[in-house]
């Protein structure tokens, strides 16, 4: 007889951690199957990585149309997009509508961390450990957890006895920060650096831009959304989406069929300079099929962004110090709205920090090579112990009391990014082996989302209890993800996608590089073929395992 591993409290269906855009929709689709859901979410509010990163300048570097949900028509009439690309606080007030309009609160309880999560065999449950001291217990526990919702502390010898004000960007207070005429330094020139420095600049006294690497940066054009042209991507909307769902990158633009180093110079410069006019992170990346793949291809497009910072530039040595020499894309190309003109003004000064590291940090300012830099503020801007930071933060234990931090050491191991063998009922959403952050993270949220739904649909109509991936299968989809990625120019950069960013880190590239819409056949496949890969089991060995013909049929 199973035993009960917290007698007296109640058996949830499914507990979900997280209350961004997968926590959202991961509950809507499970209160609508009539399952027991509650979220634990750790902020005051739903949002995710939009509830914290609320720092001057966040925007997401999605369109808006495409960086929505696309589960409800009415949803989608209803909301009205202002810009091109949507700033942090409108898609927070997006998600706040979703989860009111949808009556999701009520099921959600805020400021509360889940701290660990253990899987108890005899009793097929997942039981799950807060910061406040409750226990909570489901049959199955999804993650969604986020990509970039753990940040990256900064590690600076000498911030604790700094006396100014400092702050990360991931983890921006939820008060007004007052930065006029203020000196401020800001640590990293990833997407976040970027958007902060540019949106600062004009009211700060001085900025001081410490820059480790530089980065790649395409024109946002950000602009309004006329209500015409909103209304009018709206009547297409289900064919637009549908190119997202079958794109490589989740958006909805043909993947480029030439390459680069078949084509005459004139015709890259004509390719280049159209993705330059149309901008966004896909400005360049869609110009050429070859871009990931051939160091020259990539070499080309590398030349066309540093002429243009160039030219951007005015002071040619800032602007030499500006420019990349990583791999284009290999690091995450960020999106801008005057970045590199930013740099034209008296008040910013570039700091390389590749010729005077920072030494450490004093009460009044940061010490780089032998100059004293005094300050009001710090902005650290050092991102996220990305793809797994989140997961890994949690004590997980799988089957026999196997630790996940233990079983990934040496990096992640999944069947699709949904599910790790070992871990049976624990579903990640957007979890690495899946197109994740390399995609339109709304898209593969979604496809993510209704795979798990369906998926637990299915178990209960063929009277399982238990999922989980085999290790052959297993070792099978991770051994694809890397030599996906191995055929790329990806897995060479010192970027966040493999780790580097963070010290001790195992270094895997760890993102499924084939693309949205062939990734969302495999699945489609695996389902198919009655979970192809997946062991499904029923606890009470009375019954015993269902056939796989149950199963087929089930589906
Ligand atoms: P990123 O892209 O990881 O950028 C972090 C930046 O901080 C990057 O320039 C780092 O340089 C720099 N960094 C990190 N640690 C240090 C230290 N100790 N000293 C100096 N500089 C440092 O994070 P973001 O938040 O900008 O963006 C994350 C993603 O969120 C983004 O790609 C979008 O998808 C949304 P490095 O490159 O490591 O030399």
């Amino acid at each position: 007889m199973p035993t009960d591993p917290i007698p007296g409290e109640p058996l949830y269906d499914v507990l979900v951690v997280g209350a961004g855009f997968s926590g959202l929709y991961m509950l809507h689709r499970l209160r609508s199957m009539g399952l027991r859901a509650l979220v634990l979410e750790r902020g005051s509010a739903v949002g995710g990585t939009w509830y914290w990163n609320r720092y001057p300048g966040a925007r997401c570097d999605v369109e808006s149309v495409d960086y929505c949900y696309s589960f409800s028509d009415d949803l989608l009439r209803e909301w009205t997009w202002a810009e091109r690309y949507p700033p942090q606080q409108e898609i927070l007030r997006y998600l706040e509508h979703v989860a009111d309009r949808f009556d999701l609160k009520r099921d959600i309880r805020f400021g509360t961390t889940v701290t660990a999560a253990s899987y108890h065999e005899n009793a097929a449950r997942w039981v799950l450990l807060t910061d406040d001291g409750h226990a909570l217990q489901a049959r199955f526990c999804v993650m969604a957890t986020g990509n970039l919702s753990m940040t990256k502390p900064p590690d600076i010898p000498g911030l604790d006895r700094f006396e100014g004000e400092w702050f990360h960007t991931g983890h921006w207070p939820h008060r007004p920060v007052d930065l006029k005429n203020r000196r401020v330094a800001v640590v990293g020139t990833g997407s976040s650096g970027i958007q902060v420095i540019t949106t600062i600049a004009p009211d700060v006294a001085r900025i001081y831009v410490l820059q480790r690497t530089p980065n790649y940066s395409m024109p946002a054009w950000n602009r309004p959304l006329a209500p015409s042209e909103l209304a009018a991507t709206v009547a297409h909307y289900p064919a637009r989406r549908e190119a997202c769902r079958e794109s490589d990158a989740g958006i909805p633009l043909p993947s480029p069929t030439r390459k680069a180093v078949e084509v005459t110079a004139e015709e890259r410069r004509r390719r280049y300079e159209e993705g330059w006019r149309r901008g966004g992170v896909p400005a360049l990346s869609f110009a050429f099929s070859d871009m990931f793949t051939s160091e020259e291809s990539n070499r080309y497009a590398q030349d066309f962004a540093r002429e243009k910072i160039t030219t951007l530039v005015e002071d040619p040595a800032v602007a030499r110090r500006l420019s990349p020499v990583h791999h284009i894309g290999t690091k995450r190309t960020c999106v801008d709205t005057g970045y590199f003109e930013t740099y034209n003004r008296s008040n910013v000064e570039l700091i390389d920090l590749r010729t005077q590291p920072i030494d450490r940090i004093s009460a009044t300012g940061i010490r780089v090579g032998d100059r004293h830099i005094p300050l009001d503020v710090i902005v650290f801007a050092v991102g996220f112990d990305a793809i797994t930071g989140a997961l890994t933060a949690i004590d997980i234990q799988g089957r026999g009391g196997v630790p996940l931090r233990a079983k990934w050491s040496t990096g992640p191991r999944t069947l699709l990014g949904v599910q790790t063998a070992g871990f049976p009922n624990l579903f990640m959403v957007t979890g690495p082996g899946s197109p994740s952050v390399l995609s339109n993270m709304v898209i593969s949220i979604e496809q993510h989302v209704d795979w798990i739904a369906d998926c637990i649909a299915h178990l209960r109509r063929c009277g399982a209890d238990t999922i989980e991936p085999t290790a052959e299968a297993e070792d099978r989809w991770t051994a694809q993800v890397d030599a996906l990625a191995a055929a790329t120019l990806y897995p060479q950069a010192n970027s966040w996608y493999v780790g580097a960013n963070i010290p001790g880190k195992p270094r895997t590239f760890s993102v499924y590089v084939g693309g949205c819409g062939a990734y969302r056949d495999e699945c489609r496949r695996v389902v198919a073929e009655g979970y192809r890969g997946f062991r499904i089991s029923r606890q009470d060995s009375a019954g015993g395992p269902p056939s796989p013909a149950a199963i087929r049929a089930a589906g």
